[in-house]
């Protein structure tokens, strides 16, 4: 029966003599718990196999010098006018370019641009029509807000449209498994990219979510689509991983995968997670309007941080940087 490996991160400084640091970063770990689809039990790290601790270990390298000491924030920047809780705010390249100069002031590491809305119910937007909604505005952002700009999309043609005009990332919430071309596209780029878990498409995803365990499940998923983009010849250092809280997954669902959330440094990539103002904030915190989940989004992004998380996708980019800047010195 397949083992699976989570570390329990703590801090650095607490370590014992057999501690080893969490994929390079800012926490570290002496004890897993080794779970099977039947039970779990808490193991010292001399008991994992050599393989699995060097994927939980070995340093994230897609861009040296960002995972190092603290989670990157990457800012939302949406252009579609039915985005769920920004909807429509920055179309004309301009209004964008001014935007993400703002996000990129507040603190943002990285800027998120998609023209497609995935929120739950959202309807399909045609590949030219998303191509004419992103292509001016990365034109207008790249190499010119001195960040690089992550492209969500779904479809190859989309994503070599953006990368041709400066798009350094790819963000596909299907994990590559929507557009057939899409692994060739961004083999052939060498670009980075996002492989994010959902359940269903975004039509349709949230009717009846159903897993046997949804942290093993999500697990096996991405491992799963990690060897599937490797053998279609992207580098596995250029790989993301991203469990894809909210897409096909209940309440409970989205909570065991939060406190799971360690177990994914065993798939040996960086983890990007995008809580956001989503819906399960409100529903925990009886919030109804989106633009009001500041606070649950940030309290997330500092439990991410202390679960050793390197990419934090936010809307309110200056709060999360600033409770990171407090929180830091206090989990690590
Ligand atoms: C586009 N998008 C919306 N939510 C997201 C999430 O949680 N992760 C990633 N990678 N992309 C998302």
């Amino acid at each position: 029966m397949k083992t699976y490996y989570q570390p329990i991160p703590v801090p650095r400084a607490n370590l014992s003599s057999q501690g080893m640091v969490l994929a390079g970063g800012w926490m570290g770990f002496d004890q897993v718990i080794a779970h099977t689809r039947k039970d779990s039990c808490v193991l010292p790290v001399q008991e994992v196999p050599k393989d699995v601790l060097h994927q939980i270990t070995q340093n994230r390298s897609i861009f040296p010098g960002l995972f190092d000491n603290r989670p990157s924030v990457m800012g939302i920047l949406n252009v579609t006018p039915d985005s769920f809780s920004d909807g429509g705010l920055f179309h004309n390249p301009d209004d964008a370019l001014s935007h993400a100069n703002h996000l990129v002031d507040q603190g943002a590491d990285v800027l998120d641009i998609g023209g497609e809305s995935t929120r739950p119910g959202a309807d399909f937007v045609p590949a030219d029509q998303e191509i004419s909604r992103v292509v001016p505005v990365i034109e207008a952002l790249a190499g010119k807000v001195g960040r690089p700009i992550s492209l969500d999309t779904r479809k190859s043609i989309v994503a070599a449209a953006g990368i041709k005009v400066g798009a350094a990332w790819i963000n596909d919430v299907s994990a590559l498994s929507y557009d057939r071309d899409m692994a060739k596209t961004v083999a052939d780029e060498d670009s980075p990219v996002c492989l994010m878990h959902a359940q269903g498409d975004p039509k349709t995803m949230q009717a009846a979510p159903q897993y046997d365990n949804v942290l093993l499940d999500v697990y096996d998923y991405l491992e799963a689509r990690i060897d599937f983009c490797v053998k279609a010849g992207i580098n596995r250092e250029k790989i993301i991983v991203d469990p894809g809280i909210g897409f096909g997954k209940s309440l409970d669902h989205n909570l065991a995968l939060l406190k799971g959330l360690p177990l994914f440094h065993a798939l040996g990539c960086p983890i990007l997670l995008g809580v956001s103002r989503k819906r399960f904030i409100g529903t925990l915190a009886g919030v109804d309007d989106a633009k009001d989940r500041m606070p649950g989004s940030v309290s997330v992004a500092v439990l991410a941080a202390a679960a050793g998380v390197q990419i934090i996708r936010v809307h309110d980019v200056a709060e999360t940087v600033q409770a990171l800047k407090v929180a830091m010195p206090l989990i690590a």
